[in-house]
């Protein structure tokens, strides 16, 4: 039985994994003599999306579980750790940087585990920039090294060692500083944590990425062009682009770019579409208006979202906008009686890389 083939596979991976973060090695016999008490439900669906450092999981609800046990692995069907969850979403702070696998089943308040969810699977953003090369323009002195912006630490208090510093004046020049990722990346966003002190508060500070091997200002891409935020730190979303480089500025003459710390979060480069969704369907309903559904694509890094498009006509192909949502359904209101409609769905990873779209034909009586 699959099912019961899958419990043994985690059992056994459990009884020999290592110490982790959050997951605890199982110790309960509980699936294995569980087997003919499938009473609650299996999750029917689970959403694993990738952030800054960790994964959040989240799935629908079941009637009558109490709690949720949570499997993880680096191999798909492999699951090494498990934790349990009271409500319906957790986050996996393991491994970012790779792929991780999960699985999620409901518990009743007998102590009974339902069948596993469907699989899913993601990559948690990680800080390509820590420990990485990095320069600057000038320097300050010794003790405010380029490095001390990517060495993990966040105090932004001048005296504490953790804070880059260029100098000040350079005949009008904008000061700089830089860090080298290593490999062509997908970013997904650049988080910078100022320094705290008095007057450096609120310096101005624009941020350009590069995928060249090259130090030329002139080549690389602004991603701002506004004052970095008064709050910590500041957060930029940079959409899944593709960058090697990452230079903070001045944009005033004479400041120095004086930095606690720089985070990029993303992984490396993602070159892997989302899977297709399968099972596209419309109904149309009272209103009228035109439900549609879906069943979850896949991806190696994680899917952001779904795009939905429609023109009307059976074979029209001037797409307009319905929807992008992160859900498995949307509605179409705008429909008339007596039309046909067309609609297209893909969906798309956090590196804006789009599936093959499924395309169904929907007509309002
Ligand atoms: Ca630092
Ligand atoms: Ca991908």
């Amino acid at each position: 039985m699959k099912v019961r083939s899958l419990f043994v596979t985690a059992l056994l991976s459990l009884a020999f994994a290592g110490c982790g973060p959050q997951g605890e090695p199982e110790s309960q016999p509980d699936e294995v003599g569980s087997d003919a008490e499938m009473l609650v439900a299996a999750p029917s669906r689970l959403f694993a999306r990738p952030d800054k450092g960790f994964t959040e999981l989240t799935w629908p609800a079941v009637s009558g579980a109490v709690s949720y046990r949570i499997y993880s692995g680096s191999i798909s069907g492999v699951y090494s750790w498990s934790w349990t969850s009271t409500t319906n979403a957790s986050s996996d702070p393991y491994a970012p940087g790779a792929p991780r696998f999960y699985v999620v089943k409901a518990i009743d308040a007998a102590g009974n585990f339902s069948a596993a969810s469907p699989e899913a699977t993601a990559t948690a953003f990680a800080n390509l920039a820590l420990g990485k090369p990095a320069n600057q323009s000038s320097f300050w002195d010794p003790n405010r090294p380029a490095g001390a912006a990517v060495d993990g630490n966040v105090d932004g208090h001048w005296a504490n060692g953790s804070v880059s510093s260029t100098n000040w004046e350079c005949n009008g020049c904008l000061q700089s500083w830089r860090v080298d990722l290593g490999e062509s990346s997908s970013v997904y966003s650049v988080d910078v944590w100022s320094s705290t002190e008095p007057n450096c508060v609120n310096h101005l500070h624009n941020v350009f990425t590069s995928n060249e091997s090259t130090t030329d200002p002139a080549s690389w891409t602004k991603r701002n062009d506004q004052p970095l935020a008064s709050s910590q730190p500041t957060s930029l979303d940079l959409a899944g682009i593709t960058g090697r480089h990452l230079r903070v500025e001045q944009n005033t003459p004479n400041l120095a770019v004086v930095l606690a710390e720089v985070q990029v979060w993303g992984t490396t480069k993602d070159t892997q579409a989302p899977s297709t969704p399968t099972g596209f369907t419309g109904a149309e309903a009272d209103g009228p208006r035109i439900d549609l559904s879906w069943n979850n694509s896949n991806d190696n890094v994680g899917v952001k979202g779904y795009e939905i498009d429609r023109c009307i006509g059976v074979s029209c192909t001037n797409w307009a906008d319905v929807d992008f949502t992160s859900n498995l359904n949307t509605t179409d209101y705008w429909v008339t009686a007596g039309t046909t409609y067309r609609y297209r769905l893909r969906a798309k990873d956090f590196a804006n890389k789009g599936s093959s779209w499924s395309i169904i034909t929907v007509t309002v009586l």
